[in-house]
């Protein structure tokens, strides 16, 4: 019996070495297959992103020009000395298409205007266009003397005014509110004390480049929850009113975030009908 016993536990510590060889063999082949797959370089991502944006109006070679204008505006300087003009290369090369009527802005509010306009049969906002799809969600700058671009260490928002990222979007923003037209559309947020906040870039970029009698009304499309604390006679609202050049028509709706989710569902609303 005992011999028996004895084989039997001989057995079971076999078997238990292999197990662990087997384990550290997987474990050594994920390791390698993970850290194998380097992270797509930033160009990479810009060039990914800009292909999937609407195929049929970006051709191959265009991305790739794009890119080459892009990175000029940053690649090789300080990274607290990109003004939002170095990108004017980028705005020429992609000029944004009149959207009377269509053009949504936005501030404070950027996850449920973005949940609202996602179908892109409706309302556009910036990050429904090529540049704004491409690097929304991005961080990127360079470095003087050096040809890189870069995605970590770079200077956050409000670490400097002119950084890479800031100035960007001021640039596109820019641009962005000058080819606004029509009545053009803006969702606030009606849960915070000051929706039309001075410092945003929508008030101190865009709102300021909302000309009569291209821009013929702005809708303020206040989004509201159970717990708002603000409504349509807010006292920064009628600071946005001031703003407003001369012969652009104001008006403002409390349109509930419900609303905007049931109208974002609902196939049989049509564009314009959700308020
Ligand atoms: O009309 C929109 C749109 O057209 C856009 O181009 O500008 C308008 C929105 O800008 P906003 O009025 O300044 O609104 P927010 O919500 O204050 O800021 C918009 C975005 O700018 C934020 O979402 C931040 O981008 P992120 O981090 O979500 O990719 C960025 N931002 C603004 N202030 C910031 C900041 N990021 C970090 N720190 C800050 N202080």
């Amino acid at each position: 019996m005992e011999s028996g016993e004895k084989g039997r536990r001989r057995l079971c510590r076999i078997l238990g070495v292999v197990a662990v060889l087997l384990l550290v063999v997987i474990l050594a082949l994920v390791l390698g297959l993970t850290l194998g797959q380097k992270a797509p370089t930033f160009k990479a991502t810009f060039i990914a992103k800009c292909k999937a944006f609407n195929a049929s109006m970006v051709h191959e070679d265009d991305c790739e020009k794009l890119w080459g204008v892009f990175e000029q505006a940053y690649v090789g300087r300080d990274p607290c000395e990109v003004p939002m003009e170095a990108y004017d290369p980028l705005i020429a090369a992609v000029p944004f298409k009149l959207e009377c009527k269509r053009m949504m802005f936005w501030s404070k509010s950027k996850d449920v205007v973005h949940e609202f306009t996602k179908k892109g049969d409706c309302f556009l906002t910036l990050e429904n266009t090529l540049l704004g799809s491409v690097l929304d969600g991005l961080t990127w700058c360079g470095k003087k003397g050096s040809s890189e671009t870069f995605t970590t260490s770079c200077p956050g928002w409000d670490d400097c005014v002119n950084n890479p990222v800031r100035s960007f979007w001021n640039r596109v923003s820019a641009a962005f509110a000058d080819a606004a037209c029509g009545d053009v559309s803006a969702m606030l947020n009606g849960s915070i004390a000051t929706p039309f906040n001075p410092t945003s870039v929508f008030a101190s970029i865009e709102v300021k480049r909302f000309k009569y009698p291209r821009v013929k009304s702005l809708n303020v499309v206040l989004v509201t929850q159970a717990n708002s604390v603000t409504n349509c006679t807010n006292a920064s609202l009628k600071d946005l009113q001031k703003e407003l050049d001369q012969g652009i028509t104001y008006n403002c709706k409390e349109v509930s975030e419900a609303r905007l989710e049931e109208c974002s569902s609902n196939k049989t609303i049509p564009c314009g009908a959700c308020w």
